[in-house]
């Protein structure tokens, strides 16, 4: 099993100053790193593949839609401006040699309307993630819609509602990013929720209960890697954190404090605790 860790364990931005953590990254023993495409510049993205291909790395793009991409809006002109604005990451996700960008890509992050998701709305996304799947198709990038908690979205929370939105959609290469985080939140039961999901999941995220180091909460590991495990999954366990970012990622999804030491003990507790989970479960 492949096991991948998220910048945002290390660093809110990655840049040409601190390409280095990808060697720490790789060090470690991580076969991949996600990526967050937001605020990435194509040209800092083709060094960063240059960087990731010497150390044999595999890159996943990711990257929500921010609260001013109004996808949902009644307003046309603000739903072509935010589909405009996820083609740019998905070109950028093309410069970082990615198959996959994944992220809450089916509305903006963190905006609500005191309602559930209309009919409307989600037809609105529907749409919008056909253009971009198709789109991304031709430079064979899959996309993931990530369900997330109730406090951070309103329109997809559970992975059942996704693969129903998934339906709505309708192109072969838009499948799910799940995260254990989130599901702890939101799913009655890990291995259940998994099996309903099989193939249409492309990717994973390890996260705690708390945000922290994976092994440390209370997520029903035994669960999850049985599910992955059935379900013969092939994609990358990827961890994510958010020790090394700071105000941007806080405002939409409230972390005010230290959730490890630092990123490097994260980083490397949270390796081993995946690398032995998965040995007990898969290899
Ligand atoms: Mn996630």
């Amino acid at each position: 099993m492949k096991v991948g860790i998220h910048q945002h364990v290390f660093t809110e931005s990655l840049n040409t100053k601190n390409l280095d953590y990808l060697n720490i990254i790789r060090d470690i023993g991580f076969d991949s790193i996600d990526i967050n495409v937001r605020n990435l510049d194509t040209a800092t993205a083709k060094i960063i593949k240059r960087r990731a291909d010497k150390l044999d790395l595999i890159i996943k793009g990711g990257g929500s839609l921010p609260y001013d991409k109004e996808l949902l809006s009644e307003n046309k002109d603000k739903r072509i401006e935010a589909i405009a604005y996820m083609k740019c990451l998905v070109e950028t996700v093309i410069e970082l040699g990615s198959d996959f960008y994944g992220g809450v890509i089916y509305g903006p992050l963190g905006r609500f309307t005191g309602l559930g998701p209309t009919d409307m709305e989600l037809e609105f996304s529907a749409e919008a993630l056909r253009e971009v799947a198709r789109f991304a198709k031709k430079y064979g990038i899959r996309l993931g819609i990530e369900p997330v908690n109730r406090y951070e979205s309103y329109i997809l929370n559970t992975i059942k509602a996704s693969l129903h939105h998934l339906k709505k959609v309708n192109e072969e290469n838009v499948g799910l990013l799940i995260d254990t985080f989130h599901m702890n939140i939101e799913e009655e039961d890990f291995y259940q929720s998994i099996l309903q999901a099989k193939d249409k999941i492309f990717h994973i995220h390890v996260n705690e209960s708390d945000r922290g180091t994976p092994g440390k909460g209370h997520i029903n590991w035994n669960k999850v890697f049985r599910a992955i495990r059935d379900i013969e999954y092939k994609g990358v366990l990827a961890i994510e954190s958010f020790v090394g970012s700071k105000v941007d990622i806080a405002s939409v999804i409230c972390i005010w404090r230290k959730l490890a030491e630092s990123p490097d003990a994260l980083a490397r507790d949270g390796y081993k605790f995946i690398k032995k989970m998965s040995e007990k479960y898969i290899v």
